[in-house]
């Protein structure tokens, strides 16, 4: 059996060769991998809860909340907001940025999530997940606000995803490489799995929701046509796969290669997936991991954020593929 390395563990360990090292990045990515941990047990037992239902509610997206969607971030705004590593918190169930009950003068970070991403796929043995995006502040002297999350994807701490599967996993980088972890229910820990993941270079998939077709433009929708023809740049022709489920779209486009597209269209310019906490992490991991994120005219991470809940197109995955896309629609 290989040596059993934990999530703590090795956040600790690796920690202590950064720069800037002070303890605080692993108290706080303990802090989310205990949520994660909540949350996976709240999904596992939604069904017998009688939990899978819509809230009723509307959310400052315009989206019906479902009642899983509200425990998830009621999880997390407990957990991290009293945690001490965070001074202000923006979750995609929120209006607003909020100031955490445990501020104090010297918390250097913020975090923005998606508490449960692929909500649509409630209720059904499909993934859903967690994804976040570590800020440091920007000004210590100010109080912590929405004017912390404001900067570009390349300047952030630390980011992450969840998803709850077969297996519920933790992926996570902090600048230097990405690493997955693997929940053991029966130690009630995240154990090493997937040291320095690494995306490869090219792929054999497509992840779409094609759906959407007739509001693309037509140079799009021609170099969607030549993946699947194979009269395309790589000669390639390419197999559909798309789960709804941004986490496990993505975690799959990471492990095995190809490219994920959710662009714009005639409806929305700037996409549906939201900037800073499903683009901006995302990105960010995938960049760490050797590949390319763009919202069809810049790297994702250069994006400069305006608001909290911006949306943004995201066209994610190996080089090669993401760089035909760019050569063909860019
Ligand atoms: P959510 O965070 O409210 O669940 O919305 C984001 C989800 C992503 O998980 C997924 O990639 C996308 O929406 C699916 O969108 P569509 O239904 O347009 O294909
Ligand atoms: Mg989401």
């Amino acid at each position: 059996m290989l040596p059993i390395q934990t999530l703590t563990r090795f956040i600790y360990e690796n920690e202590r060769d950064f720069p800037d090292a002070t303890g605080e990045l692993s108290s706080l990515l303990a802090s989310i991998a205990l949520g994660v941990k909540v949350i996976a047990r709240l999904v596992a037992t939604a069904g017998v809860r009688g939990l899978t239902g819509y809230t009723g509610h509307v959310n400052v997206q315009g989206e019906q909340t479902y009642k899983l969607d509200e425990e998830a971030d009621a999880v997390l705004v407990d957990i991290l907001g009293s945690s001490g590593c965070f001074g202000s918190l923006v979750s995609e169930e929120r209006d607003a940025a909020q100031e955490t009950s445990s501020v104090s003068d010297s918390v250097k970070y913020v975090v923005a999530f998606d508490p449960l991403d692929g909500s649509s796929n409630i209720g059904t043995n499909i993934p859903v997940g967690t994804i976040f995006t570590v800020f440091r502040r920007r000004d210590m002297k100010a109080a912590p606000s929405a004017a912390d999350f404001m900067q570009p994807g390349r300047d952030i701490v630390a980011a992450g995803y969840s998803v709850y599967g077969a297996k519920t996993s933790f992926v996570y980088s902090a600048g230097y490489g990405v690493h997955g972890f693997t929940l053991d229910p029966s130690l009630g820990e995240f154990i090493l799995t997937d040291r320095d993941m690494k995306v490869p270079q090219s792929g054999d998939t497509f992840s779409i929701n094609e759906g959407y077709w007739s509001q693309w433009e037509k140079s799009f929708q021609n170099y969607l046509h030549s993946l699947k023809t194979g009269e395309n740049d790589l000669k390639k022709v390419y197999s559909g796969r798309y789960v709804g489920s941004l986490v496990a779209d993505f975690d799959r486009t990471l492990r095995k290669g190809g490219i994920f597209l959710h662009p714009a269209n005639t409806k929305r310019p700037r996409g549906k997936l939201r900037l800073l906490y499903e683009c901006i992490p995302l990105a960010f991991i995938m960049k760490n991991a050797g590949g390319i994120a763009t919202d069809g005219k810049i790297a994702v991470t250069d994006i400069e954020p305006q608001a909290i809940h911006e949306r943004c197109p995201l066209i994610v995955g190996s080089t090669e593929d993401v760089e035909m896309f760019l050569k063909a629609v860019g």
